[in-house]
Protein backbone atom coordinates (compact mmCIF):
# COMPACT_ATOMS: atom_id res chain seq x y z
CA UNK A 1 0.00 0.00 0.00
CA UNK A 2 1.55 3.42 -0.88
CA UNK A 3 1.62 6.23 1.78
CA UNK A 4 -1.08 7.81 0.68
CA UNK A 5 -3.19 4.70 0.52
CA UNK A 6 -2.71 3.81 4.01
CA UNK A 7 -3.30 7.50 4.97
CA UNK A 8 -7.18 7.54 3.08
CA UNK A 9 -7.34 3.88 4.37
CA UNK A 10 -6.69 5.02 8.11
CA UNK A 11 -8.69 8.54 8.13
CA UNK A 12 -11.68 6.77 6.59
CA UNK A 13 -11.70 4.46 9.14
CA UNK A 14 -12.12 6.59 12.49
CA UNK A 15 -14.59 9.63 12.59
CA UNK A 16 -12.71 12.85 12.30
CA UNK A 17 -12.49 14.44 16.51
CA UNK A 18 -15.76 15.75 17.47
CA UNK A 19 -13.60 19.27 18.44
CA UNK A 20 -12.35 19.22 15.03
CA UNK A 21 -13.85 21.67 13.47
CA UNK A 22 -13.43 24.27 15.76
CA UNK A 23 -10.46 23.90 16.44
CA UNK A 24 -9.95 24.79 12.11
CA UNK A 25 -12.28 27.85 12.53
CA UNK A 26 -9.45 28.76 16.00
CA UNK A 27 -6.53 27.57 13.37
CA UNK A 28 -7.81 29.46 10.80
CA UNK A 29 -7.99 32.91 11.79
CA UNK A 30 -5.44 32.67 14.27
CA UNK A 31 -2.89 32.10 11.16
CA UNK A 32 -4.56 34.59 8.96
CA UNK A 33 -3.84 36.70 11.68
CA UNK A 34 -0.11 36.39 11.75
CA UNK A 35 0.02 35.93 7.73
CA UNK A 36 -1.32 39.73 7.66
CA UNK A 37 2.34 40.63 9.93
CA UNK A 38 3.82 38.24 7.82
CA UNK A 39 5.05 36.52 10.94
CA UNK A 40 6.23 33.14 11.30
CA UNK A 41 4.31 30.59 13.16
CA UNK A 42 5.39 27.39 14.72
CA UNK A 43 3.26 24.80 14.75
CA UNK A 44 4.61 22.40 18.26
CA UNK A 45 3.10 18.80 18.96
CA UNK A 46 3.09 17.94 22.48
CA UNK A 47 2.76 14.86 24.80
CA UNK A 48 2.07 11.48 24.15
CA UNK A 49 -1.09 9.99 22.59
CA UNK A 50 -3.17 7.16 24.14
CA UNK A 51 -4.33 4.20 22.00
CA UNK A 52 -7.48 3.34 23.16
CA UNK A 53 -8.59 -0.57 23.61
CA UNK A 54 -12.52 0.10 23.73
CA UNK A 55 -14.55 2.14 21.70
CA UNK A 56 -15.88 3.18 24.70
CA UNK A 57 -13.02 3.99 26.02
CA UNK A 58 -11.91 2.80 29.76
CA UNK A 59 -8.65 1.33 28.94
CA UNK A 60 -6.00 2.62 26.57
CA UNK A 61 -2.20 2.13 25.70
CA UNK A 62 0.10 5.26 26.52
CA UNK A 63 3.31 6.45 27.44
CA UNK A 64 5.86 8.18 29.30
CA UNK A 65 5.84 11.64 27.74
CA UNK A 66 5.00 14.22 29.54
CA UNK A 67 4.89 17.10 27.48
CA UNK A 68 8.24 19.14 28.98
CA UNK A 69 9.99 19.39 25.68
CA UNK A 70 6.96 20.81 23.82
CA UNK A 71 5.78 23.38 26.28
CA UNK A 72 9.34 24.78 27.02
CA UNK A 73 10.11 24.86 23.67
CA UNK A 74 7.22 26.54 23.18
CA UNK A 75 8.21 29.16 25.61
CA UNK A 76 11.35 29.57 23.65
CA UNK A 77 9.69 29.74 19.95
CA UNK A 78 7.71 33.13 21.16
CA UNK A 79 10.42 34.31 23.28
CA UNK A 80 11.83 34.87 19.65
CA UNK A 81 8.92 36.26 18.02
CA UNK A 82 7.06 33.60 17.15
CA UNK A 83 3.14 32.61 17.09
CA UNK A 84 3.13 29.21 18.45
CA UNK A 85 0.20 26.59 17.89
CA UNK A 86 0.23 24.14 20.67
CA UNK A 87 -0.98 20.72 19.73
CA UNK A 88 -0.44 19.17 23.00
CA UNK A 89 -2.13 15.98 24.94
CA UNK A 90 -4.77 17.04 27.20
CA UNK A 91 -3.71 17.95 30.60
CA UNK A 92 -0.23 17.38 29.88
CA UNK A 93 2.15 20.42 30.58
CA UNK A 94 1.20 23.61 29.03
CA UNK A 95 3.62 26.60 28.55
CA UNK A 96 4.06 29.10 31.53
CA UNK A 97 1.57 27.21 33.55
CA UNK A 98 3.94 24.58 33.55
CA UNK A 99 6.28 25.97 36.05
CA UNK A 100 3.76 25.30 38.84
CA UNK A 101 1.86 22.67 37.56
CA UNK A 102 4.87 19.91 38.01
CA UNK A 103 3.96 17.73 41.21
CA UNK A 104 7.41 18.82 41.82
CA UNK A 105 6.39 21.80 41.72
CA UNK A 106 2.85 22.60 43.27
CA UNK A 107 1.45 25.94 42.67
CA UNK A 108 0.39 26.09 46.24
CA UNK A 109 3.95 25.84 47.64
CA UNK A 110 4.45 29.31 45.89
CA UNK A 111 1.28 30.95 48.08
CA UNK A 112 0.89 31.99 51.14
CA UNK A 113 -1.81 33.92 53.17
CA UNK A 114 -0.66 37.21 54.39
CA UNK A 115 -1.08 38.33 58.09
CA UNK A 116 -4.89 39.37 58.73
CA UNK A 117 -3.95 42.33 60.15
CA UNK A 118 -2.85 43.80 56.47
CA UNK A 119 -6.37 43.40 55.14
CA UNK A 120 -10.09 44.44 56.30
CA UNK A 121 -11.40 40.80 57.35
CA UNK A 122 -9.59 40.33 60.11
CA UNK A 123 -10.19 36.35 59.99
CA UNK A 124 -9.02 35.87 56.31
CA UNK A 125 -5.58 37.16 54.92
CA UNK A 126 -5.20 37.87 50.83
CA UNK A 127 -3.49 34.96 49.16
CA UNK A 128 -0.43 36.04 48.31
CA UNK A 129 2.81 34.78 46.14
CA UNK A 130 5.57 34.14 48.46
CA UNK A 131 8.27 36.54 48.72
CA UNK A 132 11.14 34.17 47.24
CA UNK A 133 9.01 33.35 44.18
CA UNK A 134 7.66 36.81 43.61
CA UNK A 135 10.22 38.15 40.80
CA UNK A 136 10.02 34.57 38.95
CA UNK A 137 5.89 34.81 39.06
CA UNK A 138 6.02 37.76 37.71
CA UNK A 139 8.49 37.05 35.00
CA UNK A 140 6.24 34.21 33.86
CA UNK A 141 2.97 35.78 34.31
CA UNK A 142 4.35 38.98 32.36
CA UNK A 143 5.53 36.93 29.58
CA UNK A 144 1.98 34.14 29.45
CA UNK A 145 -0.02 37.69 29.56
CA UNK A 146 1.71 39.43 26.50
CA UNK A 147 1.19 36.18 24.74
CA UNK A 148 -2.20 35.75 25.45
CA UNK A 149 -3.01 39.74 25.12
CA UNK A 150 -0.87 40.02 21.26
CA UNK A 151 -2.90 36.49 19.87
CA UNK A 152 0.60 34.72 19.71
CA UNK A 153 -0.55 31.48 21.63
CA UNK A 154 -3.23 29.30 20.36
CA UNK A 155 -3.40 26.18 22.15
CA UNK A 156 -5.38 22.81 21.12
CA UNK A 157 -5.72 19.64 22.50
CA UNK A 158 -6.09 15.81 21.81
CA UNK A 159 -6.35 12.41 23.34
CA UNK A 160 -5.74 9.64 21.04
CA UNK A 161 -3.37 8.83 18.39
CA UNK A 162 -6.37 9.17 15.77
CA UNK A 163 -6.97 12.68 17.46
CA UNK A 164 -3.84 13.87 17.01
CA UNK A 165 -3.28 12.79 13.06
CA UNK A 166 -7.01 14.12 12.24
CA UNK A 167 -5.64 17.41 13.66
CA UNK A 168 -2.20 17.29 12.39
CA UNK A 169 -3.17 17.39 9.06
CA UNK A 170 -6.14 19.84 9.35
CA UNK A 171 -3.29 22.23 10.89
CA UNK A 172 -0.81 21.59 7.87
CA UNK A 173 -3.06 22.36 5.42
CA UNK A 174 -4.72 25.45 7.11
CA UNK A 175 -1.00 26.60 7.60
CA UNK A 176 -0.84 26.45 3.80
CA UNK A 177 -0.90 30.91 3.10
CA UNK A 178 2.23 30.69 5.82
CA UNK A 179 4.59 29.32 3.13
CA UNK A 180 8.53 29.04 4.48
CA UNK A 181 7.11 31.27 7.26
CA UNK A 182 5.41 27.94 8.89
CA UNK A 183 7.56 25.35 11.10
CA UNK A 184 6.53 22.39 12.69
CA UNK A 185 8.34 21.14 15.77
CA UNK A 186 6.92 17.45 15.72
CA UNK A 187 7.67 16.84 19.58
CA UNK A 188 5.11 14.35 20.67
CA UNK A 189 5.19 11.12 21.69
CA UNK A 190 2.99 9.54 18.88
CA UNK A 191 2.36 5.75 18.83
CA UNK A 192 3.40 3.78 16.52
CA UNK A 193 0.85 1.22 17.06
CA UNK A 194 -3.08 1.43 17.09
CA UNK A 195 -5.96 -0.90 16.97
CA UNK A 196 -8.19 -0.63 13.87
CA UNK A 197 -11.75 0.42 14.37
CA UNK A 198 -13.00 -2.27 12.60
CA UNK A 199 -11.08 -4.55 15.49
CA UNK A 200 -11.95 -2.41 18.25
CA UNK A 201 -14.23 -3.77 21.11
CA UNK A 202 -17.16 -1.16 21.67
CA UNK A 203 -17.47 -1.93 25.57
CA UNK A 204 -15.34 -2.36 28.01
CA UNK A 205 -13.44 -5.51 27.48
CA UNK A 206 -14.18 -8.15 30.55
CA UNK A 207 -11.98 -10.07 31.87
CA UNK A 208 -13.93 -12.90 32.57
CA UNK A 209 -16.86 -14.83 30.68
CA UNK A 210 -20.05 -13.19 29.69
CA UNK A 211 -22.75 -14.84 29.22
CA UNK A 212 -23.91 -15.07 25.00
CA UNK A 213 -27.32 -12.91 26.18
CA UNK A 214 -25.68 -9.96 27.12
CA UNK A 215 -23.29 -9.69 24.55
CA UNK A 216 -24.14 -6.96 22.33
CA UNK A 217 -25.12 -8.85 18.56
CA UNK A 218 -23.48 -5.30 16.87
CA UNK A 219 -20.06 -5.31 18.76
CA UNK A 220 -17.57 -5.15 15.94
CA UNK A 221 -15.31 -7.92 17.64
CA UNK A 222 -16.63 -10.69 19.19
CA UNK A 223 -15.80 -11.62 22.68
CA UNK A 224 -14.13 -14.52 21.73
CA UNK A 225 -11.70 -12.53 19.36
CA UNK A 226 -10.55 -10.43 21.76
CA UNK A 227 -9.58 -12.92 24.43
CA UNK A 228 -7.63 -15.98 24.21
CA UNK A 229 -8.22 -17.62 27.93
CA UNK A 230 -6.98 -21.03 26.41
CA UNK A 231 -5.80 -23.36 28.97
CA UNK A 232 -5.04 -20.77 31.77
CA UNK A 233 -8.89 -20.25 31.57
CA UNK A 234 -9.74 -23.53 33.02
CA UNK A 235 -7.37 -23.21 36.04
CA UNK A 236 -7.39 -19.36 36.56
CA UNK A 237 -11.03 -17.61 36.76
CA UNK A 238 -9.60 -14.51 34.81
CA UNK A 239 -8.75 -14.45 31.00
CA UNK A 240 -5.56 -13.30 29.15
CA UNK A 241 -6.11 -10.18 26.96
CA UNK A 242 -3.96 -10.56 23.61
CA UNK A 243 -3.99 -6.99 21.92
CA UNK A 244 -3.14 -7.01 18.31
CA UNK A 245 -1.79 -3.73 17.08
CA UNK A 246 -1.57 -2.66 13.13
CA UNK A 247 1.34 -0.01 12.66
CA UNK A 248 0.43 3.34 12.80
CA UNK A 249 0.15 5.18 9.11
CA UNK A 250 3.56 6.91 8.43
CA UNK A 251 1.92 9.70 8.76
CA UNK A 252 5.57 12.29 8.51
CA UNK A 253 5.53 10.85 4.50
CA UNK A 254 2.23 12.85 4.05
CA UNK A 255 3.38 15.76 6.04
CA UNK A 256 6.37 16.36 3.99
CA UNK A 257 4.75 15.44 0.39
CA UNK A 258 1.61 16.53 0.81
CA UNK A 259 -0.16 18.61 3.67
CA UNK A 260 2.91 20.99 4.38
CA UNK A 261 3.41 24.81 2.51
CA UNK A 262 5.92 24.70 0.11
CA UNK A 263 9.01 26.06 1.37
CA UNK A 264 7.81 25.07 5.05
CA UNK A 265 10.73 23.46 7.71
CA UNK A 266 9.46 20.37 9.67
CA UNK A 267 11.65 18.94 12.26
CA UNK A 268 10.90 15.67 14.00
CA UNK A 269 11.74 14.06 17.15
CA UNK A 270 13.16 10.37 17.22
CA UNK A 271 13.50 9.15 20.83
CA UNK A 272 15.89 5.94 21.77
CA UNK A 273 16.93 3.70 24.64
CA UNK A 274 19.86 2.82 22.72
CA UNK A 275 22.78 4.42 22.95
CA UNK A 276 23.91 2.97 19.91
CA UNK A 277 20.92 2.96 17.92
CA UNK A 278 19.79 7.01 18.50
CA UNK A 279 22.06 8.31 15.52
CA UNK A 280 21.50 5.24 12.97
CA UNK A 281 17.73 5.89 13.97
CA UNK A 282 17.60 10.03 13.16
CA UNK A 283 19.58 9.46 10.27
CA UNK A 284 17.19 6.74 8.82
CA UNK A 285 14.46 8.89 9.46
CA UNK A 286 16.11 11.92 7.50
CA UNK A 287 16.84 9.60 4.58
CA UNK A 288 13.63 8.24 4.51
CA UNK A 289 11.23 11.46 5.06
CA UNK A 290 13.76 13.87 3.22
CA UNK A 291 12.56 16.92 5.67
CA UNK A 292 14.91 19.24 6.96
CA UNK A 293 15.97 18.26 10.94
CA UNK A 294 15.70 15.16 13.29
CA UNK A 295 16.52 15.93 16.48
CA UNK A 296 17.94 13.24 18.54
CA UNK A 297 17.28 12.64 22.26
CA UNK A 298 17.81 9.59 24.46
CA UNK A 299 15.24 9.06 27.04
CA UNK A 300 17.85 9.04 30.06
CA UNK A 301 19.87 12.00 28.96
CA UNK A 302 16.82 14.29 26.83
CA UNK A 303 17.06 17.46 29.30
CA UNK A 304 20.68 17.63 28.99
CA UNK A 305 21.85 16.97 25.50
CA UNK A 306 20.17 16.31 22.34
CA UNK A 307 21.67 15.74 18.70
CA UNK A 308 20.85 17.54 15.19
CA UNK A 309 20.54 15.09 12.13
CA UNK A 310 20.72 17.02 9.00
CA UNK A 311 20.93 16.71 5.27
CA UNK A 312 23.54 19.45 4.97
CA UNK A 313 26.83 19.32 6.70
CA UNK A 314 27.74 18.72 9.77
CA UNK A 315 25.01 16.56 9.21
CA UNK A 316 25.44 15.44 13.03
CA UNK A 317 25.78 18.17 15.77
CA UNK A 318 25.10 17.74 19.74
CA UNK A 319 23.83 19.88 21.65
CA UNK A 320 24.70 19.83 25.75
CA UNK A 321 23.66 22.13 28.43
CA UNK A 322 27.37 22.57 30.52
CA UNK A 323 27.79 20.18 33.37
CA UNK A 324 27.47 22.95 35.99
CA UNK A 325 23.77 23.70 34.82
CA UNK A 326 22.20 20.57 34.46
CA UNK A 327 18.86 20.76 35.95
CA UNK A 328 18.19 17.50 38.69
CA UNK A 329 16.10 14.57 36.54
CA UNK A 330 14.59 11.85 38.94
CA UNK A 331 14.60 9.58 35.61
CA UNK A 332 17.75 11.16 34.08
CA UNK A 333 21.30 9.33 34.17
CA UNK A 334 23.39 11.42 33.41
CA UNK A 335 26.65 8.96 32.87
CA UNK A 336 24.73 8.17 29.81
CA UNK A 337 25.59 11.79 28.82
CA UNK A 338 27.82 11.83 25.38
CA UNK A 339 27.55 7.93 25.25
CA UNK A 340 25.29 8.23 21.57
CA UNK A 341 28.40 10.08 20.31
CA UNK A 342 30.76 8.31 21.60
CA UNK A 343 28.67 4.56 20.35
CA UNK A 344 28.61 6.81 16.94
CA UNK A 345 32.26 7.62 16.66
CA UNK A 346 33.44 4.08 17.49
CA UNK A 347 31.55 2.94 14.38
CA UNK A 348 34.08 4.64 12.54
CA UNK A 349 32.40 7.23 10.87
CA UNK A 350 33.45 10.15 9.96
CA UNK A 351 31.59 13.06 11.95
CA UNK A 352 32.23 16.68 11.96
CA UNK A 353 30.29 17.32 14.84
CA UNK A 354 32.24 19.23 17.43
CA UNK A 355 32.88 17.40 20.68
CA UNK A 356 30.97 18.47 23.54
CA UNK A 357 29.05 21.92 23.44
CA UNK A 358 30.34 23.49 26.64
CA UNK A 359 28.97 27.63 26.19
CA UNK A 360 30.93 28.94 29.28
CA UNK A 361 29.08 32.29 29.79
CA UNK A 362 25.41 32.96 29.73
CA UNK A 363 25.75 36.43 28.03
CA UNK A 364 26.91 34.07 25.06
CA UNK A 365 23.99 32.07 24.45
CA UNK A 366 21.31 33.97 25.77
CA UNK A 367 20.25 30.74 27.39
CA UNK A 368 18.57 31.46 30.60
CA UNK A 369 19.20 29.82 33.97
CA UNK A 370 16.30 28.74 36.08
CA UNK A 371 15.66 27.50 39.57
CA UNK A 372 16.20 24.80 38.23
CA UNK A 373 18.97 24.86 35.58
CA UNK A 374 19.88 25.38 32.19
CA UNK A 375 17.14 24.11 30.04
CA UNK A 376 18.39 22.38 26.75
CA UNK A 377 14.83 24.00 24.77
CA UNK A 378 16.82 27.68 25.26
CA UNK A 379 20.26 26.04 23.47
CA UNK A 380 17.68 24.29 21.01
CA UNK A 381 15.19 26.57 19.76
CA UNK A 382 18.24 29.94 18.73
CA UNK A 383 19.64 26.97 16.99
CA UNK A 384 16.96 25.78 15.27
CA UNK A 385 15.49 29.22 14.25
CA UNK A 386 18.99 30.07 12.46
CA UNK A 387 18.16 27.46 10.33
CA UNK A 388 14.68 28.46 9.54
CA UNK A 389 15.93 31.38 9.16
CA UNK A 390 18.78 29.66 6.36
CA UNK A 391 15.63 28.04 4.56
CA UNK A 392 12.97 31.51 4.45
CA UNK A 393 16.23 33.33 3.27
CA UNK A 394 17.12 30.80 0.53
CA UNK A 395 13.13 30.32 -0.33
CA UNK A 396 13.21 33.78 -1.33
CA UNK A 397 16.22 34.12 -3.34
O1 LIG B 1 7.44 15.20 26.84
P1 LIG B 1 8.79 14.92 27.40
O2 LIG B 1 9.58 16.18 27.58
O3 LIG B 1 8.72 14.09 28.64
O4 LIG B 1 9.58 14.04 26.32
C1 LIG B 1 9.94 14.61 25.08
C2 LIG B 1 10.11 13.54 24.00
C3 LIG B 1 11.21 12.58 24.41
C4 LIG B 1 8.81 12.77 23.84
C5 LIG B 1 10.52 14.26 22.68
O5 LIG B 1 11.71 14.91 22.84
C6 LIG B 1 10.61 13.26 21.52
O6 LIG B 1 11.62 12.67 21.29
N1 LIG B 1 9.52 13.06 20.80
C7 LIG B 1 9.44 12.13 19.67
C8 LIG B 1 9.39 10.69 20.15
C9 LIG B 1 9.45 9.72 19.00
O7 LIG B 1 8.42 9.58 18.35
O8 LIG B 1 10.48 9.10 18.74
Amino acid sequence: MSPADSESAYFNNYPPPKALPKHESLARSFIEYHVESNRRVVLVTSGGTTVPLENQTVRFIDNFSAGTRGATSAEYFLQQGYAVIFLHRQFSLLPYSRHYSHSTNCFLDFMDEASPSDVSNSDHGHIVVRNEYQDEMRDVLRKYRYAKQNNLLLLLPFTTVSEYLFELRMLAKCMNPLGPNALFYLAAAVSDFFIPRDRMAEHKIQSSEIPKEFRSPEEAVGADDIYTGGFEQKQESSKKLVVNLDPVPKFLHQLVNGWSPEGSMIVSFKLETDPNLLVYKAQTALERYAHHLVIGNLLSTRKWEVVFVTPNPPHERWIRVPKSRRSKSISGVEDQVGKAEAAKRSLGEQTSAAPAEEPTKEEDTGYIATREGTEIESLIIPELVKLHTGMIEKFKR
